[in-house]
């Protein structure tokens, strides 16, 4: 490739004319660089239909601009808010200086129209990792604030191509418009939050991946949705799992293909296409006993190599691969109650009290140990460098994705693993373990978006 095709090349993953800007060649000395701008306009999750859905995003694009930033170097990411609402933005899954979670009035002032901030910040693990807004989630996110952001390692496995699946689900109206009306609606608060009608994938409707029979792809699985836990299903054979919320893990061959991802999980694959030449190898959503194909690989008439590769593909380790657990943890219990046929009749509401009716009236219906929403005082506030484990009793008929900010847990069902957001299912119990070494204020909330609207968010401090 002369050094001409290659700028081309390089623009075309500039989605839409982007504003998103690097600063190539400068990375040693100055930070990466990168513009972001919330704006509200319009999209086509269709390409062939000219139907345009009335959407915020960032950068005019859906999902927004997938952001690559090195690890352990600083990045500044510029966000402009072109809203007439405020905003934030929080990166999701990064171990970060807590100035720069993205939390309005929590961990900074929000962003108000018009108004500029700078999010700075040096990522220590790399990994597959996602930012979205952090106001008004349940109503922003739903039109289209999110995107990926890719910490990139120095060492990547070798790979033909690199991508991204960004699966999301939308409810759109009878006019290809997503359903303002019923945002904010308590039944979806008190159920399993907002379920949509359409599935996209990296902002598509029926995204393709071209690839050829014996290629070796790395696949970036998020699953950016409101709240809709994906159950999904690669039709290929040799697809193993080498990372989990970013943080690698000992690669293992996906059964059967199955691999589940609750609201803000993602999971990185390795696949050996083996498909024939001319072929459609389709990517599913299970839903009950009902299978819709959401992607495919679409495999052209090419065979890369005859054989499979068998190098291996395991990440190298991050920083927090390392954090090891004593053996003495503080123990924190979290009960959560709550929701459409449970049995709580009454939780505190800031600071006071309330029956359930008046808790419905301030459109509360889950607590944290019989608190709902943010609590003035922390869930626990401990000095830096002391290892808790969160306990946590699901004591409802509701599945919940608790996502801890800023750190990476071990869960005791799944302890070869780390994660950020972990799914409970009705029930369940089961504990977060981490080693609070990151000095600030911290949420922790139900990753269904309409339950941390509706009470499920809490929040710790590390001195
Ligand atoms: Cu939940």
């Amino acid at each position: 490739m002369d050094r001409r095709s290659f700028v081309k090349a390089g623009c075309a993953t500039l989605v839409g004319g982007s504003l998103l800007r690097s600063l190539p060649g400068l990375a040693n000395v100055t930070p990466a660089s990168y513009e972001l701008t919330a704006s509200e306009g319009v999209f086509s999750f269709d390409p062939k239909q000219p139907d345009a859905t009335r959407v915020m995003f960032y950068n005019q694009s859906i999902p927004g601009p997938v952001i690559k930033i090195p690890q352990g170097k600083e990045s500044v990411i510029q966000f402009h808010n072109a809203l007439e609402e405020p905003s934030s933005i929080h990166w999701h899954g990064l171990r970060i200086v807590n100035a720069m979670d993205g939390v309005p009035g929590m961990t900074q002032a929000l962003v108000q129209p018009g108004e500029t901030f700078d999010y700075r910040f040096t990522p220590p693990d790399a990994g597959t990792y996602w930012y979205h807004t952090h106001q008004r989630t349940w109503g922003q996110l739903a039109l289209g604030l999110a995107g990926v952001l890719i910490v990139e390692e120095s060492h990547p496995p070798q790979v033909d191509q690199d991508f991204v699946f960004a699966v999301d689900d939308w409810r759109f109206n009878q006019e290809m418009q997503i359903d303002t009306e019923s945002l904010g609606a308590m039944h979806d608060w008190s159920h399993g939050g907002r379920m949509g009608n359409m599935i996209t994938v990296n902002g598509q409707i029926g995204k393709t991946y071209t690839v050829s029979k014996g290629q070796r792809i790395r696949f970036r699985m998020l699953n950016i949705a409101n709240s809709r836990i994906m159950a999904l299903r690669i039709n290929e054979p040799q697809a193993s799992v080498i990372s989990i919320d970013g943080q690698p893990v000992k690669p293992y061959l996906l059964k059967s293909g199955l691999i589940t991802l609750a609201p803000g999980q993602r999971s990185d694959l390795i696949i050996d296409i083996t498909s024939d030449p001319d072929s459609i190898s389709p990517i599913e959503l299970l839903i009950k006993d009902q299978v819709y194909p959401v992607a495919s690989f679409e495999i052209d008439n090419k065979i890369q190599r005859e054989q499979l590769l068998d190098s291996p593909i395991a990440l190298p380790d991050n920083p927090a691969n390392k954090i090891v657990l004593p053996a003495e943890m503080k123990n924190i219990p979290l009960h959560i109650g709550g929701g459409a046929m449970g049995r709580m009749n009454k939780a505190i509401f800031q600071g006071k009290e309330m029956g359930i009716k008046d808790l419905i009236q301030n459109k509360q219906i889950w607590a944290f140990n019989g608190v709902a929403g943010l609590p003035e005082k922390p869930l626990f506030s401990v000095k830096r460098g002391t290892a808790i484990s969160l306990n946590i009793d699901n004591d409802n008929v509701w599945p919940h994705a608790m996502h801890i900010h800023g750190y990476h847990f071990i869960d005791d069902r799944n302890p070869g693993e780390l994660r950020d957001t972990a799914l409970f299912t009705r029930q369940e119990k089961g504990s977060l373990m981490f080693i609070a070494d990151n000095p600030g204020k911290w949420l922790i909330h139900c990753h269904m978006i309409e339950h941390q609207a509706s009470g499920m968010l809490t929040w710790f401090e590390v001195v």
